[in-house]
């Protein structure tokens, strides 16, 4: 990694099973950003805890999702592709940012809300203070910009608030007020069954998302049977979620504007068009998937790439 680019950072937590979701929203965006940057993507390790998680099952699915983030696309020669727990930096500035962030603030906070309701026997203070252990990720690298789904511009708004009190504070710059990057199209993917609630990788309904490693045979059939809505036009409209969402799938992974494909299956009814949506997200995912299998038969050189940008990380 040089020093000469700005320094992008993202992360996901080696939660579930990744989702098209999390590509579209985060991953693809990694991709496409990677050689104008200088880019740390995290497996957020420490924030998976949030939640309890079997240990050997959690170093697992670190590795499973670091090969995943290279099947995509990520180079794992020119970026840092870092373990959240092996750079010891994150979790010391995580306290020393607590001490400038209001309960207030972490009170409104959506998704500690959410995950509160989901896991209502295990509200520990970790998920409480999860945000600021993410401001500690972004800000301790100087971090300029952020590349994120839309679920998470509120953390991110809390970063940049904390680290602006902070500056004040000490009347220097001494933190940069990253920036995010949430994608014009497809910054939230909903899920096939509930189009009215976001596709997640920790979502108990396995119908509702497509998971990275699902099987082509598998995503065609959860595609055709994704819920859609009345009428048998493809248009987005906000009366339409389920078939705007596979309007915003299919322009992702095809890379076609949403014009471009409502003019093409406008009216050739929902059948057509739910069966091209699968080819093509199939089309993305065939040679994906090999790229991820021909990686899982080395964890030694996952483990070595985990080392090698920990110590530069660090
Ligand atoms: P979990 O269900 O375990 O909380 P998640 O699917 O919400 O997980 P995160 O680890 O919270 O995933 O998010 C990783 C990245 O993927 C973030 O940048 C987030 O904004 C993005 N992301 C998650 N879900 C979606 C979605 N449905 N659409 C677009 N982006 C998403
Ligand atoms: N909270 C994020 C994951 C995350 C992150 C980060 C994203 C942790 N640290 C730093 C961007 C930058 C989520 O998606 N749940």
């Amino acid at each position: 990694m040089s020093t000469s680019k700005p320094v992008l950072l993202s992360g996901i937590q080696p939660s579930g099973q990744l989702t098209l979701g999390n590509y579209i929203g985060a991953i693809r965006n990694w991709v496409d950003l990677q050689a104008d940057y200088d880019c740390i993507f995290l497996l957020v390790d420490l924030h998976a805890i949030t939640v309890r998680q079997d240990p050997a099952v959690l170093r697992q699915r670190c590795r499973d999702f670091l090969s995943l983030y290279i099947a995509c696309g990520i180079d794992p020669e020119k970026n840092l592709l870092c373990a959240q727990s092996h750079v010891a930096g994150h979790s010391q500035l995580a306290w020393i940012l607590d001490c400038y962030t209001m309960v207030g603030e972490l009170n409104r906070m959506t998704q500690f809300k959410d995950k509160s309701a989901k896991h209502a026997d295990n509200i520990n203070a970790g998920l409480y203070n999860y945000p600021v252990l993410m401001a500690a990720d972004i800000l301790i690298y100087d971090t300029q910009l952020v590349p994120v789904g839309n679920d998470q511009k509120q953390h991110l708004e809390l970063a940049r608030d904390v680290a602006q009190r902070f500056n004040f504070a000490h009347k220097e710059e001494v933190f940069r007020i990253p920036e995010p990057f949430i994608p014009p199209v497809g910054a939230r993917i909903m899920g096939l069954q509930n189009p009215e609630a976001k596709m997640s990788k920790s979502d108990d309904n396995e119908g509702n998302g497509i998971y990275l490693l699902d099987e082509p045979k598998k995503i065609a059939k959860k595609i055709k049977r994704a819920v859609t809505d009345s009428g048998s036009e493809v248009r987005a409209a906000d009366d339409k979620p389920g078939v705007t969402n596979l309007l915003n799938i299919m322009a992702a992974v095809t890379g076609r504007s949403i014009e471009d494909l409502e003019a093409d299956y406008g009216d050739s009814g929902y059948g057509r068009f739910k069966g091209d949506v699968a080819d093509a997200v199939v089309a993305f995912m065939e040679p994906m998937q090999a790229r991820y299998r021909a990686l899982q038969d080395d964890p030694a050189y996952l483990d070595g790439i985990l080392a090698r940008s920990a110590e530069q990380a660090n």
